[in-house]
Order: C-alpha cells, then structure tokens, then sequence
C-alpha cells in the first residue's frame, strides 16, 4: 500500500511532537513502521491521507462502540455546538449523563464527570486515601489505569512488595506506597493485607484487564478481593474505563456480580469525546470539594458537547439493546477465529469476552502478565502487518486488546477472517 502523505505528515510532526505522536502506543514501535494518518472513519472503517481503507478493530481504544461517526452521536454534537462549545458553568446535559451512569451501574450512587480516564482513575485514589486517612494502594501487575504518578508504577524485584517507579519522573518516595502484584492471585493479596492492611487505602483493578492483551479473571477471584477489601476497610475500585458500558450495561461488575465501592469511566460514555467518570458510594463521593476535603476539578469537566455525544451513544446502545448485539457479534468471531486458528496450525490463544478479544501469539493459555511476556512477538508483528497490508488494522501491540462495534457487520468480520487465513499462512 502506498502511505506517502502519511509518511510525509509522520515526518513533519517529528519535528514538533515528541515521537511524531500525542500518545506512545500510536508510533507503531512494538510493530515496526510508521503509523498511517487518518483522513476519515465511518462505522467499522477508517481511511487514511492516501486513501487505503480499513477495517478497524481499534475503534479508538474502546470509544466507537457505535462505529466510526454514528449519525446519532454526530448529530447531537452538531446541536449542541450551535447552543456554545463550553461553559464552566452547569448545563443540563451534565446532569442527564451523571443520571444515566448512576441508572445503568448500581453501585455508583453519586458520579463526577472529568475529562479522561487517567483523571478518573488518579481521582479515585485521592478519593480513597482522603477517605480512610491511609497511604498506601495496591494495583496489579499488566493492569493500566491511565499515566498519574502513583500508577505508573511496577512490581518491586523478588518478595519486595513496594513499588518502584515505572517512569522517568515519578518518585521513588511515592512509588514505594504503590504494591504492585500479580493478577488473578488472592492469596497474594490476603497475605499483603495481613502485613499491611491498615495503612492500605484502596485496591484497583481492571476487572477485565485489557492492556496486556485481555485475559479474564480466573472464577471467584474479584470476589476474594470485595471480601479482603471489605475485611480491611480498604476500598476497591474497578477501573472500568474500557470496561464499562462495553462488557454489559452495567459493565464487568455486572457480569461477574461484584460490587466496588468506586469505579472509573471513561471511553464509550464519551462517544468519541474527551470525558472520563468516577463514581461509586455516597459517603466515599460526599468527600469531595465543594462538600468535602478532597479537592479535584477540571474546566472541560461536563462539557456540553462531550456530554451530547455520551447521551447519544448510550441513548442508542439503549434502543438498540446494543450490549446484546455485540455479544453476539463476539461469540460469532470468537467461533470463526477457533475454527482459522485450527486449521492454520499456530500455537495461539484467542481471549475474547463481548465485544474485546486478543489473538496471543504463544502456546499456553494467558491468565496474566507473565504468561502474555511468552509471547512469540516478532510473529505477532508480522501478523499485524500482513493484516495491515490486508486492509484489517488491529491493535498496534501484543499488549493491548482489539474491539468491535456494533457497525462491524457480516461484511466486515467475513472479509477480516479471510485475510486472517491468508496472513496466518505467511508466518
Ligand atoms: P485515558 O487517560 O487514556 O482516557 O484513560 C486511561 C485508561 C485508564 N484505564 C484503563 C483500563 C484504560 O484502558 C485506559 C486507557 N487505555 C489505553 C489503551 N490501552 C488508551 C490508548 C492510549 O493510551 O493511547
């Protein structure tokens, strides 16, 4: 395919965006090339500066579950660009779309819409800590929660339990009142909390952690944490953010009936825009300024048209019992991908819940980080550009997990697995 302006645009924003891009996983470095600049997307397709087309399964991360400018959402947009863009002062959407979320995710009494996902998920620490006077946390290894300082952090080395900076820039002081452990291990937990439960302020955790690739929790395990959590008067706090409003109305802890005392958002109930949520039990949420002592605020915050375009798009999953069409739409794929992996004889594992799926490129199957770290990922690089040059973008890295819309219809997904049989062929 020929992507000269995207090449000639790469290099322009070299020259004054550090990487050429405005978020690292963009660059294509655990691929190799150059990334290709989009003219425009519609439903399950995007198309580039040069006029290649292609299936999406990126879906900007998790936002499109609609498809690439549903009219709905554009539409609302539209409306509510003519009345002003933003206003720093209350406006009714706000309250529609705090009224939705808390309707739809029962656990979430009260909610406060922010920009992003890493705003969401920073302010629920800060949340937390305020809330039990207590330090430290506790987040899980392969699990990522947006880039603020106390959760760019990774595992200690050998039994040490504190963190240890995961950036450049974040301090060592801080890290260290981050534990990092592994996923889908209770056992691990309980015995951190038996040390330290009373200086742990909060557990986070992706319910369903989607970038490492995806892999599920293993049967019973978010339950031990609601029961460890609830024990040490610790809070836990489901980010859900990629999760939620995609996995079930009411997200992962629907599906898997656990209940957090708070959760992050963000993602679909943007509708492509900037926004981010984080809500959960009144008494943890009254904490926060102006009621109470923990500060957080945000000139976007409730911005009227981030907030049309979230209404629209859950209106719409609303009306179209969306989360049921994709859930078929996955089962489908999940079925179709089994079936091309069998016969191509590739050591793979296809992790796939709903509308979010991985194809691993390795021979055991993955509960967490360290089983993902086995992959084989020059095969998973020459797979992604062989589908590439096939019109399917996938996910740029091995570490990051692919999602469907409820515009990827039968088209779509036959022409995908037919260019997945031919490329698995070439590896
Ligand atoms: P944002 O700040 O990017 O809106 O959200 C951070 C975040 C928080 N929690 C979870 C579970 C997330 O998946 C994310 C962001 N996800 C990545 C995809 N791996 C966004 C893509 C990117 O960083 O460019």
């Amino acid at each position: 395919m020929n992507r000269e302006r995207s090449e000639q645009l790469f290099k322009a924003s070299l020259e004054r965006v550090p990487g050429g891009v405005n978020s690292p996983v963009r660059a294509f470095r655990a691929v190799g090339g150059q990334p290709f600049f989009v003219e425009k997307a519609s439903g399950a397709r995007v198309a580039d500066v040069d006029g290649n087309e292609y299936i999406d399964f990126v879906c900007s991360w998790g936002p499109n579950i609609l498809g690439h400018a549903a009219a709905p959402v554009v539409e609302a947009v539209r409306e509510a660009a003519l009345s002003g863009l933003s206003f720093g002062i209350p406006n009714p959407r706000e309250v529609r779309l705090a009224q939705m979320i808390c309707s739809h995710v029962p656990s979430v009494e009260k909610v406060r819409l922010c920009n992003s996902g890493t705003e969401a998920t920073m302010s629920c620490l800060r949340l937390a800590r305020g809330f039990t006077g207590r330090d430290r946390i506790i987040k899980f290894d392969g699990c990522y929660h947006g880039h603020s300082d106390s959760l760019l952090v990774a595992a200690g080395s050998g039994a040490l339990t504190f963190g240890r900076p995961d950036s450049a820039g974040v301090p060592e002081a801080l890290a260290a009142l981050t534990m990092v452990l592994p996923f889908n291990d209770a056992d691990a937990v309980r015995d951190v909390f038996r040390l330290h439960g009373k200086e742990i302020a909060a557990v986070i955790v992706e319910p369903v952690p989607g970038n490492a690739g995806l892999y599920l929790p293993k049967p019973g395990y978010l339950d031990d944490l609601r029961k460890i959590c609830s024990e040490f008067g610790a809070v836990l706090i489901f980010d859900e953010v990629m999760t939620g409003f995609r996995l079930a109305s009411g997200g992962a802890q629907e599906l898997y009936g656990v209940t957090p005392d708070l959760s992050a958002f963000g993602k679909v109930i943007g509708g492509g825009l900037p926004v981010g949520a984080f809500g959960g039990r009144s008494d943890i949420m009254d904490m926060l300024a102006p009621h109470g002592p923990v500060y957080q605020a945000g000139t976007l915050s409730g911005n009227p048209l981030a907030m049309a375009a979230g209404i629209a798009q859950l209106e719409t999953l609303e009306a179209e019992n969306g989360w049921a069409k994709l859930e078929k739409t996955g089962k489908r794929m999940a079925e179709t991908v089994s079936d091309i992996l069998k016969k191509s004889g590739h050591d793979c594992q296809f992790n796939q819940i709903g509308s979010m799926f991985c194809l691993y490129f390795c021979e055991q199957p993955v509960h967490n980080l360290n089983d993902a770290k086995k992959c084989d990922l020059d095969k998973f690089k020459r797979f992604f550009l062989g589908m590439l040059e096939a019109g399917v973008y996938i996910a740029p890295s091995q570490f990051e997990a692919g999602f469907i819309s409820l515009a990827h219809g039968e088209s779509e997904m036959d022409a995908a697995a037919e260019a997945m049989s031919r490329v698995l062929v070439t590896l």
